[in-house]
């Protein structure tokens, strides 16, 4: 599965449950500390978009998406990695 894919499931899941990119944020940071990391990002993804990923793709995830390199996705890289699946 593919980046793409997967923030395509993501942003498919956020329409069909009536979320905007905020609710979808808060879902996946479960500490609240306004950045997902990798297990957040791997529970996340299993409860939104029912799709369980490897560590791996986790990672690459992650990687794609994190544009200011501190490991962690925050609300404006989820922003424009979900535009980008458009
Ligand atoms: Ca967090
Ligand atoms: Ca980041």
């Amino acid at each position: 599965m593919e980046l793409n894919q997967i923030m395509k499931k993501l942003a498919t899941a956020m329409k069909e449950q009536k979320m905007s990119v905020a609710d979808l944020f808060s879902q996946l940071d479960t500490d609240n500390d306004n950045r997902i990391n990798g297990p957040e990002l791997h529970k996340g993804i299993s409860k939104v978009a029912g799709e369980f990923l490897s560590p791996d793709q986790i990672s690459m995830i992650i990687q794609s998406i994190d544009t200011d390199s501190d490991n962690r996705v925050d609300m404006y890289e989820l922003r424009v990695a979900l535009e980008n699946a458009k």
